[in-house]
């Protein structure tokens, strides 16, 4: 691990607990923790299939008296979900807690879906894992994610019996601090194409475009519209200055249609004297590594910048995308992170002796006392799962691959699921 990409995620880490400890968060979640006694407002899109819950009340609420219960035996799923109003971009922390589930059913507890207000037929699965484990006693879960419309419709749904309490979404107040500012250079591609400039050498006039941002997907480029077309179509960064900087690369996440395909036709490019055209500018390919092995599977891609273009201040790197009436793929980009070592003379930091590798989708925890919290954060700064280690290792499978933070207690390190 670099030196100044430690003390980065050591600055990042203190971050969070000043503003843990800073902030009054304010749960959005109307009833959530059921103390009226009453369903209301939470709701059914499909009562007639679907059974509303039932709230119950006694002591075995995680808080207060009462608590929403799911029945056993149910024949099909149960809903509780509510429409939240949230801002688009803002970063929110969902929870609640669960009890007396047993998680056999194939569907079992989904821990929750997301979907804008209008489109609640096409949910986006929001939860990891997308299936909770059993509990015999309250369990809470929780995730924080970034709002990408209006109005969140919050949905926790069962197949059996399960009891759920204190649910609650929360704003995270301010911004997120992230581990990315000490990266030479990110784009995630979750708010928009970023700096990034799109040239279409070859527009065909049916389309009018290429390359466009897609919210789910990042910067997504297909030249397929009811049928193939031919097409060249870049993606170029902005200028990125290199000097004082050693040994950078260049990480993405990428995704495409059809595999094994001719890659050939979707390339990496960087120079160093590009202006306001790239038919001008002298670039240097770059082999991609890494393709997905099933059509549409995000996979992360880590180049080398040339040698030639280490430690030069205009360096820029593209994405260029050609298709041909019989060979037209669909390439989706995102989570672009350009990294390295650089010549600050930051003084060295003691690294923990903990140590952490993932391996067959498995994080493995070296060095750690068990009962310690092992949560794994994004390259947004985001927390995506949160693990009290026990000895064994953590099942980090429903992440998708990324880079990722994973810290436990004072130990922290960036590594690539
Ligand atoms: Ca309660």
């Amino acid at each position: 691990m670099k030196k100044t990409t430690l003390l980065m995620v050591a600055v990042f880490i203190c971050s969070l607990f000043t503003m843990t400890h800073a902030q009054e968060a304010v749960n959005l979640v109307v009833n959530g923790d059921f103390e009226t006694g009453a369903i209301d407002p939470w709701i059914s899109t499909n009562a007639s299939k679907q059974k509303v819950m039932s709230v119950a009340s006694g002591e075995n609420a995680h808080g207060g008296t009462h608590y929403a219960q799911y029945d056993a035996n149910a024949t099909s799923t149960q809903r509780l979900e509510q429409d939240i109003e949230v801002t688009k971009g803002k970063t929110y922390t969902f929870s609640f807690w669960y009890n007396n589930y047993a998680a056999e059913n194939q569907n079992g507890l989904k821990c929750y879906s997301l979907s804008d207000k209008n489109t609640s037929s096409s949910y986006i699965e929001g939860g990891s894992p997308a299936k909770l484990a059993a509990a015999s006693e309250w369990t809470k879960y929780e995730q924080t994610f970034t709002a990408t419309g209006d109005t969140m419709r919050v949905c926790i749904r069962a197949y059996e019996l399960c009891h759920i309490d204190d649910i609650s979404l929360v704003e995270v107040e301010g911004d997120i601090p992230q581990p990315g500012p000490d990266y030479i250079f990110s784009e995630p591609f979750t708010a928009g194409q970023g700096d990034f400039i799109i040239q279409d050498v070859v527009l065909p006039e049916e389309l009018t475009y290429v390359w466009t941002f897609d919210s789910q997907y990042g910067m997504k480029a297909s030249a397929y519209k009811n049928k193939a077309f031919a097409s060249e179509s870049w993606l170029v960064s902005p200028a990125i200055d290199l000097t004082g900087t050693n040994n950078v690369t260049l990480t993405f996440d990428h995704a495409v249609r059809n595999l094994p395909g001719n890659t050939g036709a979707l390339t990496l490019l960087f120079c160093t004297n590009y202006t306001d055209n790239v038919t001008t500018a002298a670039w240097e390919t770059v082999t991609i590594p890494t393709w997905p092995e099933k059509g549409w599977n995000f996979v992360t891609a880590t180049v080398n910048v040339p040698a030639a273009m280490q430690g030069q201040a205009n360096v820029r790197f593209a994405f260029k995308y050609t298709s041909t009436t019989d060979d037209c793929n669909t390439w989706e980009v995102k989570n672009v992170i350009v990294d390295g070592e650089k010549n600050s003379g930051i003084g060295s930091l003691n690294t923990s002796e903990a140590s952490f590798f993932v391996s067959g989708g498995e994080l493995i925890v070296n060095n750690v006392a068990e009962g310690t919290m092992v949560e794994i954060y994004n390259a947004l700064g985001a927390k995506v799962q949160a693990t009290v280690f026990d000895g064994s290792a953590i099942n980090v499978s429903n992440l998708t691959n990324g880079v990722y933070v994973v810290r436990a207690g004072n130990n922290v390190q960036k590594m690539m699921f």
